[in-house]
């Protein structure tokens, strides 16, 4: 998911929706909209529950936040590379900030360069897809890669 105008993915007063294995970069180009890659919450007392958000590449616009997340409940938050920015919600828990290395962003093309910290860094004990957006089988190498994309 690049360049919407609003957010990446966006979980709203929603329970039990799982955001695995997705690469997110540089969403919210709206002026009105400043949530980041992947957002994910309820109001008041209206929580989102049992949601979990892993494996995923977070790219943010410069200047705007990685992510949102509040009233949640039994929320899961975890094995997530972000970037470019340091704002956002749980970031000591999200995972590494660290340039995920894409091939070329600017042409659309989000695989991972070698040596890309992504690789490897996703979690396999929770669930994932089993294949990534060219149908390659994943996992390769150790662990599952962040992202849409097993590059080794
Ligand atoms: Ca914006
Ligand atoms: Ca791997």
């Amino acid at each position: 998911m690049y360049d919407n105008g609003g957010r990446g993915i966006h979980c709203f007063l929603s329970d039990n929706i799982t955001i695995v294995n997705n690469t997110c970069y540089q969403n919210s180009a709206s002026p009105e909209i400043d949530e980041g890659e992947i957002t994910v919450y309820g109001t008041g007392s209206n929580r989102s529950e049992n949601c979990s958000v892993y494996n995923n590449i977070l790219f943010a616009r410069t200047g705007e936040k990685v992510n949102t997340v509040s009233n949640v409940t039994n929320y899961i938050h975890r094995n997530n590379i972000y970037f470019n920015s340091e704002i956002g919600s749980q970031l000591s828990t999200i995972g590494k900030s660290a340039d995920p290395m894409f091939v070329n962003p600017t042409t659309g093309d989000f695989k991972l360069k070698t040596g890309s910290p992504a690789i490897d860094y996703g979690v396999s004990s929770l669930y994932f897809p089993k294949k990534d957006l060219f149908g390659n089988a994943r996992p390769k190498g150790k662990e599952v890669d962040c992202g849409a994309y097993e590059i080794e």
